[in-house]
């Protein structure tokens, strides 16, 4: 077991890449400028040079650019020559700001050891950024904040690395002691300091390396990036809203993230933090995300009566808070019963849905002359359904002890042997319940953290099941009115994902869509049971990133009015 606690992580040259020193050179070769110029002028400037003050927090970039600009111009003319027509500071913090990107492996890496309970944190030396690339810097700075407990900044603090202030304060604030602490940076002047109050010190050149030796120091497991989770959000760690969609009902969501609107809607029995895995992840890929907790689930409103849940009502309450929040079209992404939410919008609401995601659930064609329930009777594994239709039975006995519940539904198939049974969704009327047989005391499967279960189990807390399963008591209603409505080709372009190893939503009921949509992707996740986005949250953002990049690329840029 290791005896740190705490790991503190440089910007420049370690979280994001390349080093701003290679950046430097770059630019010296590219213009024609004898190398290390820019350094040299740099330290030419003494202990109290532009750079420093800057990012002490006493002058802001464009300043510092400008000061800087007219020392080079003196420091060419010392040394003789004359500075290239093209050379400017400005456009070397342009370029700059472009070629910077965020070096993943080792975020990915910060977010493990923050998932293995270290404190985590950035120091960096920096500058308040008043320049014209200042929004690339509010993205870097927003992206990081996510995922780290503290961010230093030189210039909020007024002190700099390598004072040795500045990590006194960083250590205060982490509650943790030099002795408990890795810290990691590309420059050795910082590392020295920081090696000399006791901290275990990396320096990094190569990512690949400092990870190894940030794995020896952490004793955590950085290097298989196979079983590395996507970041995930806590609860209260994200905003939250609430529309009021008619008097007495409202509608909660998480929301994260700028960019077209993705409407996230989930399945029977979860609510919004279904989705923990996929919020980050798709806000940080340019999505403004919002992730219901749909009607009946979490902190939305559960009206007790089932005509609440029929799917005419529940899509035209999805339009009113479409129409509330001021989103004329949304992507929609559903699963499970969220999955036959999609199809249905997709269907009678095509004006306000730019494209589709259904997770694991079919387009099914409308068929007039088959009763619902009485397809679901010709299916063994939907026996669960009959059994959920009798007000107040199924309630009784997935409320009895929501932890026992959740255990025994939220497993993946990994898990699946003589610890942790499967549930057989079939003779469940024989059986007398969906649970009976199961053991009292199941063990946790390993898809769903202690405090994940503990957030369903109080999340349930408010509602309880009569709300969810209220969704299964309109089948026949449900059938009649998409009767009713003008069938078509779905045209909205659409992406089905299914899961090879979902037992109730098999992946062959979705043969033949093609018939039914003009524009159909689809996608398999391996390996994947029921719970795809927490199953295989890493393979599933892998899909739906780049084809909802693709699809919103397609977006015709709105042409203004002219008033
Ligand atoms: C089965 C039994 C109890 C609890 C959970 C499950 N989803 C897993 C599947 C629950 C579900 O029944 N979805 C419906 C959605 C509409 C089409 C049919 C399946």
């Amino acid at each position: 077991m290791s005896a740190r606690k705490a790991v503190v992580f440089d910007v420049g040259g370690v979280l994001l890449t390349p080093a701003v020193p290679v950046l430097f050179r770059q630019y010296e070769e590219s213009v024609g400028l004898p190398r290390d110029f820019l350094q040299k002028t740099i330290l030419s400037g003494g202990p109290e040079n532009v750079f420093v003050q800057a990012e002490k927090g006493q002058l802001t970039l464009t300043q510092m650019v400008s000061q800087f600009e007219a020392e080079c111009h003196k420091s060419a003319r010392n040394e003789g020559f004359s500075l290239p027509a093209q050379f400017s500071i400005q456009k070397l913090f342009k370029q700059l700001s472009a070629a910077l990107k965020v070096n993943q492996p080792m975020l990915d890496a910060a977010v493990k050891l923050r998932d293995h309970g270290f404190a985590t944190c950035v120091l960096t030396n920096n500058w308040v950024d008043d320049s014209a690339q200042r929004e690339r810097t509010a993205q870097i700075l927003s992206t990081l904040s996510g995922h780290f407990d503290l961010i230093v900044e030189s210039c909020r603090v007024r002190m700099r690395k390598p004072e040795a202030s500045i990590y006194s304060y960083t250590l205060d604030n982490l509650k943790t002691k030099p002795q408990e602490t890795i810290f990691l940076d590309d420059i050795g002047a910082n590392l020295k300091v920081a090696r000399d109050m006791g901290m275990a010190t990396i320096r990094v050149r190569d990512t690949h390396e400092a990870l190894m030796e940030l794995q020896t120091l952490s004793g955590v497991e950085l290097l298989k990036p196979e079983d590395m989770l996507p970041s995930s959000c806590h609860p209260d760690d994200v905003s939250h809203g609430f529309v009021s969609i008619k008097p007495g009902v409202r509608t909660h969501y998480v929301e994260k993230g700028d960019g077209p609107p993705v409407l996230l809607c989930h399945g029977f029995p979860e609510n919004w933090y279904s989705w923990r895995y996929q919020i980050p992840a798709l806000a940080e890929a340019g999505f403004r995300v919002l992730a219901l907790d749909m009607k009946g689930y979490g902190e939305s409103t559960a009206p007790p009566d089932i005509e609440e849940y029929c799917q005419e009502q529940i899509c035209k309450d999805l339009v009113t808070f479409m129409d509330k929040m001021g989103i004329p079209q949304v992507t929609l992404v559903g699963h499970d019963w969220g999955g036959v939410i999609v199809w249905n919008m997709a269907r009678c609401y095509p004006e306000r849905v730019r494209a589709v995601v259904s997770l694991n659930t079919p387009l099914l064609p409308a068929k007039p002359d088959v009763n619902p329930l009485e397809q679901i009777k010709s299916l063994p594994i939907f026996d669960y359904q009959l059994y959920f239709q009798e007000p107040g039975v199924a309630e009784a006995e997935l409320e009895k002890n929501l932890e026992r519940t959740f255990k025994l539904l939220f497993i993946a198939n990994r898990d699946e042997g003589p610890n942790m049974p499967s549930i057989d969704t079939s003779n469940v009327c024989k059986r007398g319940g969906l649970l009976v047989g199961m053991p009292e005391n199941p063990h946790r499967s390993s898809m769903l953290t202690e405090s994940a279960l503990q957030y369903y189990v109080q999340q349930y807390k408010k509602s309880g099941f009569r709300g969810p399963l209220n969704w299964y008591r309109n089948l026949v209603t449900n059938w009649k009115w998409l009767l009713s409505r003008p069938i078509s080709k779905v045209q909205v372009p659409a992406l089905m994902v299914t899961a090879a190893n979902d037992h109730v939503l098999l992946p062959a009921f979705t043969n033949g869509m093609e018939n039914l949509i003009e524009d159909l992707t689809r996608a398999q996740v391996e390996d994947c049971g029921h719970w795809t986005q927490v199953d295989r949250p890493a393979e599933l953002n892998k899909i739906l990133i780049p084809w909802l990049k693709d699809v919103h690329k397609k977006m015709l840029i709105p042409i203004k009015p002219k008033l």
